[in-house]
């Protein structure tokens, strides 16, 4: 890829999307694949009327190319993107994450994904004899559709406080998906790029009355888990991934859902709307006089926990011979670390006039909060307060493992896997994890950094939540590896 182009479709409803630029070709909102140990060398172009960054979610990267909230690119300005891959194999994706304008510009369709492979994620596909076709790379996503159109982003105060939801699923930007497979084992690499949608994913038999359609988890946000984990669902909150297996011998068709579930929104009242001082200077990517819905049009949503279709899978071609079990062992996870010394205690908060909170005190730009030593082994505990969200915590440039849960809220404990109360996609490296109200867990953080020179000298990064109203809300803190 030679550039990156950040580009406007539609100046009425506010789209926008990526384009790979390859030289002989162009691909319109790409699907970048990579193997560890690549390196990305293109230019940003940023053609939209707003500063943007493109952030790599997942990826180790130096202050210089994490594309943070803190490090725009103006509007017809360019930055290069230049560094190795250095990650796991595993589904990472790239989004838009200018303060103030995240959440507008993920809607509006900048969130493409990053498949990393190596030879252990190719010799799974041979253990699954999976058909071609059947390893599908999916960002689900959610909109407000009315009359067939979707609606442009235009968050009221209570969208701000909760989050912006959509009442239809789009799948790689897509309504209705429909995904054809052979008979087989299906490999599914999901992530969850909805502004603040948790997902509670599972599969339904569409011949049998919807009957579970069980599957097993392969991996999580960063890669491969040591062995697969038989599930009928797993949640998956904004920003999330999950590699699955499924099998569809026998199914003609086999629909991917979101089951109801009571996701714990809890205020004290009140409403917030985000007051950013860029947002004064630039335009809403959508025009601006149908930013707010006309009177009397009024779209339903579908509220955090509603139930939700997302995509089916049509099974085609004829059924074959049974499918080959899946290996017991998938790959070789690092030992979580846990520092001896005392955590490191991290309040998840809500304010009725300062909005969410970490550590009582809202986002600032030219702030670092705190300062962690480079190569430094943490623990950290990051408590959520009982009157709150689930807050979809995310942290830049180092994966982290989750050692333990407490106060879990019941639909989330029924699926924990053993007495530390962790859940199933806690067994593998992650990024982002949730954290319910009143719930607190306990995460293992490594601050090694690689030796290039790329990293060398104090590296900033972020900690936030992912719901992208809540992080527009300034519910994100910067701090520095020194
Ligand atoms: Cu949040």
């Amino acid at each position: 890829m030679r550039r990156l182009i950040v580009e406007r479709t539609d100046a009425f409803l506010g789209r926008c999307r990526y384009v790979a630029d390859l030289g002989a070709q162009r691909i319109a909102s790409p699907t970048l694949v990579a193997r560890r140990g690549d390196r990305m060398d293109a230019i940003v172009e940023n053609r939209l009327p707003q500063p943007t960054t493109v952030h790599f979610h997942g990826l180790t990267l130096s202050e210089a190319q994490d594309g943070a909230g803190f490090d725009a690119i103006g509007p017809g300005a360019t930055r290069a993107l230049r560094f190795e891959v250095k990650n796991r194999a595993g589904l990472y994706w790239f989004h838009a994450h200018p303060h103030g304008f995240t959440a507008e510009q993920v809607h509006a369709g900048l969130a493409g994904l990053l498949v990393v492979t190596d030879d252990e994620d190719h010799a799974l596909d041979t253990a699954l004899a999976l058909a071609p076709g059947n390893r599908l790379v999916l960002a689900l996503a959610d909109a407000r559709v009315a009359q067939g159109v979707l609606r442009p982003y235009a968050p009221s105060a209570l969208d701000c406080l909760h989050g912006w939801f959509g009442n239809r699923a789009l799948v790689n930007g897509a309504l209705d998906a429909r995904l054809p497979v052979a008979s087989g084992w299906v490999r599914l690499q999901l992530a969850n790029t909805c502004n603040a949608r948790g997902l509670l994913l599972a599969f339904q038999d569409g011949e049998r009355d919807g009957a579970s359609v069980p599957f097993f988890l392969l991996g999580t946000d960063g890669g491969l888990l040591a062995a697969p984990v038989p599930l009928e669902r797993v949640f998956l909150y904004s920003a999330e991934r999950v590699d699955v297996a499924i099998d569809v011998s026998g199914c003609r068709n086999v629909a991917a859902v979101s089951m109801p579930f009571d996701p714990r929104h809890q205020t004290r009242g009140g409403s917030l709307a985000h007051r950013h001082p860029a947002r004064e200077q630039y335009p809403p990517l959508a025009a601006a006089g149908i930013c707010a819905a006309p009177a009397g049009e009024a779209v339903d949503t579908l509220p955090d926990g509603a139930g939700i279709a997302l995509f089916t899978l049509n099974v085609g071609g004829a059924a074959r011979a049974a499918p080959p079990q899946l290996p017991s062992k998938l790959s070789t996870l690092p030992e979580a670390v846990a520092a001896d010394a005392t955590p490191r205690r991290i309040r998840l908060d809500f304010d009725e006039r300062a909005g969410f909170l970490i550590d009582q005190a809202p986002y600032r730009a030219d702030e670092i909060a705190f300062s962690v030593a480079r190569g430094a082994h943490e623990v950290w505990e990051l408590r959520n307060s009982p009157i709150s969200m689930p807050h979809p915590m995310h942290l830049h440039g180092f994966g982290f493992r989750v050692l333990r849960r407490r106060g879990t809220f019941g639909p989330a404990r029924a699926l924990a896997v053993d007495g530390s109360g962790r859940l199933p996609t806690d067994l593998g490296i992650k990024d982002t994890v949730v954290v319910w109200p009143n719930e607190t867990l306990w995460l293992a953080l490594d601050f090694a950094l690689p030796e290039d020179a790329a990293f060398r000298g104090r590296q900033r990064y972020m900690f936030h939540c992912h719901n992208l109203e809540h992080e527009d809300g300034m519910m994100m803190r910067n701090f520095a590896v020194t």
